[in-house]
């Protein structure tokens, strides 16, 4: 039997091109599409992130103003016994001494100078204080002692915006007018 011998047929050339091109347009488009969710998500992290920069900045502020209207008070009123507000203290301008200013609070917040700070950007902000006495035999701890029975108290500013605690600073107070004496 005699074989034809085998011809090379021309393939016409497929219109894969086309196809893969889609292919190519329709990956990039979902590349492109995953770089942009993930440049946007980015820059919202970046925008809650200075936000809440801006928010404690305005909190360490809040406490050292707190801080600084505290700094020259004397720990405890001269010839009381009385660890809070002596009678007739009744306003933030009488207050003279550490354990006038346990519990108090000041939303819209003051400054050192005892000012209100007013503006809107201050509104929703609160200084909380608390004056507690400690241990001077364990200063760093927070064994709870009667308020007034030592000459060592730590205060603490908690600083608020709205509901959030954004700061909290702390620090000792030692009477150092009783230590001197030997009272
Ligand atoms: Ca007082």
């Amino acid at each position: 039997m005699l074989r034809r011998p085998l011809k090379l047929v021309p393939v016409p050339r497929r219109s894969g091109r086309r196809g893969f091109m889609l292919i190519e347009a329709a990956l990039t488009t979902v590349i492109i599409g995953v770089a942009v969710v993930a440049l946007l998500a980015v820059m919202g992290a970046g925008t809650r992130s200075n936000a809440g920069s801006r928010d404690l900045v305005r909190a360490i502020f809040l406490a050292q103003e707190v801080r600084e209207m505290l700094a020259p008070l004397p720990m405890r009123e001269e010839g009381s016994t009385t660890f809070g507000a002596e009678s007739g203290e009744t306003s933030l301008a009488a207050w003279d001494d550490l354990d006038d200013f346990n519990g108090r609070s000041f939303s819209p917040p003051v400054n050192a100078q005892r000012q209100t700070l007013s503006g809107q950007e201050w509104s929703d902000w609160r200084q909380q204080i608390s004056v507690e006495s400690v241990d001077p035999n364990n200063l760093a701890g927070h064994l709870t002692v009667p308020q007034g029975s030592t000459d060592f108290v730590r205060v603490t500013v908690r600083i608020y915006k709205g509901t959030k605690q954004v700061h909290q600073m702390s620090w000792l107070v030692a009477d150092f007018a009783t230590q001197d004496t030997g009272n």
